[in-house]
């Protein structure tokens, strides 16, 4: 299609561009053969508000593992954070993990980043270890890092690793009547996610989407009232 790409590291034509993302469109694959207990597009909006409030208390765990309260948490912070946690990952993994999470690249995770590179430690993490009842400790943050892993596989249709804009339409339309709003909010929120505009997002893109509509960066929330 000759899109341009710019200075996205995400989708490319022919697949995915760095190992990282290769691991963890083969994570996302794995667990979409366990199907998804979303039933509608609009199921997933209804727990908005609850991603929200979980997501919000995992400030104090970033404050716990920013230990010079610089506002951000540097790769000698993480590596301790994972230790903490007892993360079996190895450090090219973990760097990995933060280069690709340090998207304003200032070598820091910020809030945002580090829920998202928690959330994708979630995913690549061993399914076998995953059934221990909380393998990172926080119980209700990895529930929710769960209905977010769940929310994209029942969008991945194709399982595939990623969602395609057919796709989102796709699971606005299944949508029944009398939600179309929240389908062209939908829409638009498709196009925000998928930054390098190449028609399909990976599940870093749609975390990373997700905490600015939770209002998480710091990014001004868009007011969600019935007019557009
Ligand atoms: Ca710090
Ligand atoms: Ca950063
Ligand atoms: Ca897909």
């Amino acid at each position: 299609m000759g899109a341009t790409l710019g200075r996205s590291e995400s989708f490319k034509q022919g697949g995915p561009a760095t190992k990282l993302e290769a691991k963890m469109v083969d994570a996302m694959q794995k667990r979409a053969s366990g199907g998804s207990s979303m039933k509608s597009f609009n199921s997933i909006i209804l727990k908005f508000p609850k991603i929200d409030e979980s997501l919000r208390k995992c400030k104090t765990i970033f404050e716990e593992f920013d230990q010079d309260s610089s506002g951000a948490i540097d790769p000698q912070e993480l590596m301790h954070c994972f230790r903490k946690l007892e993360i079996r990952f190895s450090d090219e993994e973990i760097n990995d993990l933060f280069k690709a999470c340090d998207i304003n690249e200032d070598m820091g995770m910020r809030f945002n980043e580090f829920i998202v590179l928690l959330c994708l430690v979630y995913l690549l993490q061993d399914p076998v270890a995953k059934q221990a009842k909380s393998q990172m400790g926080f119980p209700q943050l990895e529930s929710t890092f769960e209905t977010l892993v769940d929310t994209f596989v029942f969008l991945d249709k194709n399982k595939d690793g990623y969602v395609s804009k057919n796709e989102m339409v796709h699971a606005i339309n299944e949508t029944t009547s009398g939600e179309r709003s929240s389908g062209r909010i939908a829409m638009k929120r498709f196009e925000e996610m998928d930054w390098d505009r190449n028609g399909m997002v990976s599940f870093k893109e749609f975390l990373f989407a997700f905490t600015r509509w939770v209002g998480i960066d710091d990014i001004e929330d868009e007011d969600d009232g019935s007019d557009e």
